[in-house]
């Protein structure tokens, strides 16, 4: 459905430098300014169509790679209702890395480039995924901190500019709010369990909670893409207005738990209506992007094995489709 009339004529001569070019992006930014859904047979800035192309396999790759913290306790789950909601929630996420990979493909890059560009290492994921599920807690953890944070950033980007990865997000969203209400209620239960499982679920948010807000990407400040995405619609608020709003709505979800963020400088500013959170790590965001987190190699490893674990798959599937249609030429 996606890649509909990305063949359309006339496509690479609009993006020429031409006299034209200036009238076509003021037209392209009016139709921004008015809340305007661009589609893939559009004319748009070969920047706003990199950024997209940018950003939607991002968020691709992150669903998948994001399949495997998780996927580590499918076979030790607790019970067999945890065991079939971790495999249904995992396999929504390989659903959501379906959608968005297809959202991408309109854009005019294909499924094979974005995976050599994951599987070499030269694309990026998010950085919550390089972090380690040595517990059970860690799924309640993931669930609740991460999913919930995934929220907050992909609500706005149902109302991104660009109609495919707007309209992609709406059923992602619909399927995170399940995912953070399910590490939650994992959450609870540890929490209001023995000492020990209450000690398990304070152990995985003293270290999930730190990577969690880096989820929303550098500060204001160090973000090299925000101002331009904002002006596009590709991203309706700032990294550091989403993770407050992240702090301020998670914040009273911990106090419920009765477990305590690990953030000594943690209050309530009366006077901004907001929680004051401390400082950051960033070096160890950087570390994280640089291929140096806890478990970055090893999500890349498991990623390349599967794609060859899958090979004979795809080229079964591409030998039927073959036989498929030398049968419908001879029939003709
Ligand atoms: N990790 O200028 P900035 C999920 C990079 S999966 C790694 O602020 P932008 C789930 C950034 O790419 C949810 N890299 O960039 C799945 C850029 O590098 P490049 C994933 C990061 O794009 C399974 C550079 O830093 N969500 O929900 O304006 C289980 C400068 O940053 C990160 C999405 O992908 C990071 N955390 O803003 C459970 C949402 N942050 O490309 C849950 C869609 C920044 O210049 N993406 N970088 O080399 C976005 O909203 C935006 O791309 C970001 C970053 C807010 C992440």
């Amino acid at each position: 459905m996606y890649t509909q009339g990305l063949d359309s004529p006339g496509r690479e001569a609009l993006h020429a430098s031409s006299p034209d070019t200036a009238a076509l992006e003021a037209r392209f930014q009016a139709r921004v300014d008015a809340d305007e859904k661009i589609e893939p047979k559009d004319w748009m800035p070969e920047g706003y169509r990199q950024t997209l192309i940018r950003q939607i396999s991002q968020h691709a790759h992150s669903e998948v790679v994001g399949m495997l913290p998780e996927g580590n306790w499918i076979t030790r789950a607790p019970t067999l209702r945890r065991k079939a909601v971790l495999i249904a929630k995992v396999q929504d996420e390989g659903g959501h890395g379906m959608y968005l990979y297809s959202a991408a493909e309109t854009l005019g890059i294909s499924r094979d480039q974005m995976m050599a560009q994951l599987l070499s290492g030269a694309a990026k994921y998010s950085s919550i995924f390089n972090y380690p599920t040595p517990t059970w807690a860690d799924v309640g953890a993931i669930g609740w901190l991460v999913d919930g944070a995934a929220i907050m950033n992909q609500i706005p980007i149902c109302r991104c500019s660009y109609g495919p990865y707007a309209r992609a997000m709406v059923r992602i969203c619909r399927e995170e709010s399940f995912h953070q209400r399910q590490g939650f209620e994992i959450m609870m239960t540890l929490a209001r369990g023995t000492p020990e499982q209450r000690r398990m679920a304070q152990d995985a948010l003293n270290r999930w909670w730190w990577p969690a807000l880096m989820m929303f990407g550098p500060s204001d400040a160090e973000s090299r893409h925000t101002a331009q995405s904002m002006r596009w619609k590709i991203k309706r608020f700032t990294n550091d207005e989403l993770r407050q709003q992240f702090v301020d709505i998670t914040v009273p979800q911990a106090r419920f738990l009765g477990l305590e963020i690990p953030d000594p400088h943690l209050r309530w500013d009366e006077a901004s209506q907001h929680y004051v959170f401390g400082p950051i790590d960033w070096a160890e965001f950087q570390q994280v992007l640089k291929g140096n987190g806890p478990c970055n190699r090893e999500r890349l490893e498991a990623r390349r094995r599967a794609y060859e674990q899958g090979r004979w798959v795809r080229e079964a599937a591409l030998a039927h489709a073959e036989k498929q249609r030398q049968r419908a030429a001879q029939a003709a």
